[in-house]
């Protein structure tokens, strides 16, 4: 890739995040959606994988999605807008593979979600948040074959990368890919992301920015 242009994604994805962003919208059901306006990315994940502290740490606000630690807490779209003229949203999605969550909660979150990929024009990608200590799990490969069913493209971010050691860090990458080659949809290369540290912090937000020029 051209240094150049990377640099310069960087830098605009920089000053992007930089801006000031708000909790906009929270959907517990489909009827409750916003309009659709501007673009949409939204963060899905197990409960637990590192949403909210992910959108936290892209915007550099400690506490603008509510980071828990009573896994399955979430369970509503939230939404967040950025800078007024950039039309840009993030979507914080309801955790979903909490292991004590009764069968009817696991149906009403895969209904929701389906319905949300189906109808959403403006969802420029979803990014599908895996634990980095862990890797994917079954209930994950379930959630990709739903993202490969809809229209929206999607790409897996391996997350606190901070908690791993590099040689099972780069195993756990290597391993990862070698699960979407059997995904179409989705895209090859794995993002590794730490919101404690920040790391992979300025690639994701270049990426977003990238999106966006894409989808104008
Ligand atoms: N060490 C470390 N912990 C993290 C990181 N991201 C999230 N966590 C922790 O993981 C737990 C779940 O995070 P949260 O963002 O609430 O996950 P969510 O359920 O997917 O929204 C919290 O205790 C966070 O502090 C990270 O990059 N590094
Ligand atoms: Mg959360």
């Amino acid at each position: 890739m051209n240094s150049d242009i990377d640099a310069k994604l960087i830098e605009q994805g920089r000053k992007l995040f930089a801006g000031d962003w708000q909790f906009f919208w929270a959907a517990p059901s489909i009827e409750t959606l916003p309009p659709m306006a501007g673009i949409e990315v939204a963060f899905a994940g197990r409960s637990n994988a590192g949403k909210s502290s992910l959108i936290n740490a892209l915007t550099g606000r400690n506490s603008l999605a509510r980071t828990s630690h009573t896994p399955g807490r979430t369970q509503e779209l939230i939404f967040f807008e950025g800078p007024d003229d950039a039309g840009f949203r993030l979507v914080d999605m309801p955790g979903y593979g909490y292991a004590s969550a009764p069968k009817a909660k696991v149906a009403s979150w895969t209904a929701l979600i389906h319905k949300f990929l189906q109808g959403r024009s403006n969802l420029a990608r979803v990014y599908v948040l895996i634990d980095g200590r862990h890797g994917l799990k079954e209930v994950d490969l379930d959630v990709l074959k739903t993202l490969d069913k809809s229209a929206v493209s999607y790409q897996v971010v391996l997350t606190k990368a901070d908690q791993v050691k590099s040689t099972e860090l780069e195993q756990r990458i290597a391993a990862t890919a070698a699960a979407l080659a059997k995904h179409p949809a989705a895209f090859p290369e794995v993002l590794v992301t730490s919101s404690r540290t920040g790391a992979g912090m300025p690639e994701l937000r270049a990426a977003m920015v990238r999106l966006l020029g894409e989808r104008r």
